[in-house]
């Protein structure tokens, strides 16, 4: 449904891919975001150029591979629960009136959704949670995303969960982007049994495969693609970890809904709370925040200050 005049809705709902719901977003200056109900999941992010700047492809009859999956209760295999846990393949709802944020600064471009656990769910993860999830275009064309998880249970149980914004992010070509922000911290790398290392003191750059979690990561890590001359700030909140994961070629070719080449333009960049379980005792409520923003970078190769994207508010 449009608005009388033609002119567009900043929250519209209309059929997406196989007929699923979504939600599209549309910031006053042109940029917009998509979202579907299935798993809560932003597929897509543009700015007033009309540029995807999220990585997602959809063969159907597969489910939808990149944007911005959400992984909860539990982030890849740390657990007993299917990889990423449930809530990427559950149908979330729209809630018209959520309980209030403390600061209230949504943009008009908003939706809220909620997601509870049904009875199936309750039979292979017994607790009762309400998860909230604002996804909002902020006038610049920032894409924010804010989850809430309140323990709901009235058995008096805690409980405790991994959680990641498993962020596909589009680059020009893998092998020109560089991440700042992550340089010296420690990470445990997947790809070598989960087993800890130390970041060395250079940006990092992609030439094989990797997947890592780094750990106690700064709040704003930036991903840099020289060719697009496009920096990607992402900033986070109540997440302290940041996975880096690239499947290239080999591995790209072991899964199934992703083209042979099709690695060499995606760089997932995750904030997630992983090494320490986020625990809830009945009542209580945590909140973890995404911020993204894309700013051109307008400088040859070397000559951009990587701090000053790290510290600029
Ligand atoms: O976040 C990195 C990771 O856990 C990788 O190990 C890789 O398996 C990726 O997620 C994708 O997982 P998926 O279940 O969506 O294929």
């Amino acid at each position: 449904m449009a608005a009388a005049g033609g002119d567009k809705l900043p929250m519209e709902m209309c059929k997406g891919i196989n007929g699923l719901d979504k939600v599209v977003l549309r910031e006053a200056r042109g940029s917009s975001a998509e979202v579907y109900l299935y798993g809560g999941h932003v597929t897509s992010w543009k700015n007033d150029h009309g540029e995807e700047l999220l990585f997602a492809v959809f063969k159907p009859p597969k489910p939808i591979r990149g944007g911005i999956p959400i992984c909860f209760p539990q982030f890849a295999s740390h657990g007993g629960l299917e990889s990423h846990g449930f809530a990427r393949n559950r149908v979330w709802s729209i809630e018209s009136d959520p309980p209030p944020f403390p600061t209230n600064s949504a943009s008009k471009a908003h939706v809220d959704l909620i997601l509870k656990p049904t009875e199936e769910d309750l039979k292979i993860w017994p607790h009762s949670f309400e998860f909230r999830l604002r996804v909002a275009l902020g006038p610049g064309g920032d894409l924010l995303l804010t989850s809430r998880v309140r323990n709901t249970s009235t058995d008096g149980k805690p409980f405790s969960f991994t959680f990641a914004y498993h962020t596909y992010f589009a680059v020009s070509d893998i092998s020109e982007v560089r991440v700042e922000g992550l340089e010296t911290l420690d990470y445990l790398d997947n790809l070598q049994s989960k087993e800890r290392f130390t970041e060395q003191g250079d940006a990092i750059t992609f030439e094989s495969e990797i997947d890592k979690i780094y750990l106690s990561t700064p709040t704003k890590i930036a991903i840099l693609d020289h060719e697009k001359k496009r920096t990607f700030v992402v900033r986070k909140d109540g997440l302290p970890d940041a996975v880096v994961w690239n499947p290239w070629d080999k591995r790209a070719k072991a899964i199934a809904d992703l083209g042979d080449e099709e690695y060499k333009h995606m760089l997932c960049v995750e904030a997630a709370a992983v090494e320490k379980p986020i625990t809830l005792k009945p009542g209580e409520e945590w909140k973890g925040r995404l911020e993204l923003s894309a700013v051109p970078s307008s400088y040859c190769s070397g000559q951009l200050d990587p701090q000053k994207v790290l510290q600029s508010s």
